[in-house]
């Protein structure tokens, strides 16, 4: 077994492409909003952050010019490692996703595999997800392979077996567990997700809407590290909206502290995924 890492990485996904406002009203959609939350939530513990934007009327977007905004806007308020998602929403099309990197983020996620969700599918061919892995690999971006199904890692193997290892050397993946039509939130699935990676690979984990809490306990448990916020779950109970993201991250961090394995600062979580430190 690998021995336990000393520290947490906590990643946080405040926004996601799914919700509006009208679900939490403290979702943030604009780019005030998103870099305040990220400055909250790297005091409260996170020390990385998923980033999807909104346009003007709140809706998912992948434009470049904003997304390049948002890029130096993070940068310029906080030390997170910026991730931008290269899965947008379900509509939006291949060549806008790969050219999310040309907003040129530290990290960005990247999933290995379509998966059916919720009512839609999240569309992932292989020609996609190879050419978006090489294209991460010529521009030095940090791939998280996000991982729905237990596919996505075979995938992912196949992709590591077939192109070479990521940028930085280093292979970071992240279990989205729970949406409906993918890998389930449990333990039990977990254990299986993570018995599939590869030797020296690091991972978080995180489940959507009520499993959010059980797969952060087993991430834990499971030497893992944890991602949380409000693309993920609007709630902090049954019936108990979340406050914000900062609430989310407090809570995984306070669980960390209790596993002894503290909240990373952006600098360690950095050196945990061989990533060079910013400025
Ligand atoms: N919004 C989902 C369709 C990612 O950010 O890379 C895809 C998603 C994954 O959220
Ligand atoms: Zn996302």
């Amino acid at each position: 077994m690998a021995p336990m890492p000393a520290a947490t990485l906590i990643t946080v996904a405040p926004t996601g492409a799914e919700s509006q406002k009208d679900a939490n009203p403290a979702l943030p959609v604009t780019l005030d909003e998103l870099v305040l939350a990220a400055r909250s939530c790297q005091d409260a513990g996170a020390a990385m952050v998923h980033i999807h934007i909104r346009d003007d009327h709140g809706r998912p977007t992948l434009d470049l010019a904003r997304l390049r905004d948002t890029v130096a806007a993070v940068r310029e308020s906080t030390d997170l490692i910026v991730q931008l998602s290269t899965g947008g929403a379900v509509t939006d099309p291949f060549e806008t996703r790969l050219a999310v990197l040309d907003a040129a983020p530290d990290s960005c996620s990247l999933t290995t595999g379509t998966v059916n969700f919720g009512d839609d599918i999240f569309a992932n061919p292989w020609p996609f997800v190879a050419e978006l892995y090489q294209r991460t690999q010529a521009l030095g971006i940090l791939p998280e392979f996000e991982l729905f199904e237990l596919g996505h890692v075979t995938a992912m193997n196949r992709l590591l077996d077939t192109y070479g290892a990521p940028a930085g050397g280093h292979v970071h993946a992240d279990f989205v567990m729970g949406v409906p039509g993918g890998i389930p939130g449990t333990a039990d699935a977990l254990v299986a997700g993570v018995s599939m990676l590869p030797a020296g690979a690091t991972w978080s984990a995180t489940g959507i809407g009520r499993s959010s809490l059980p797969v952060m306990l087993a991430a834990l448990s499971l030497g893992g590290n944890l991602r949380v916020g409000m693309e993920d779950t609007l709630t902090y109970g049954p019936k108990r909206p979340a406050r914000d993201n900062a609430e989310l991250v407090e809570r995984a961090a306070r669980l960390a502290a209790e596993a002894f394995r503290p909240a990373a600062t952006p600098d360690e979580a950095r050196l945990m995924l061989g990533l060079t430190a910013q400025g």
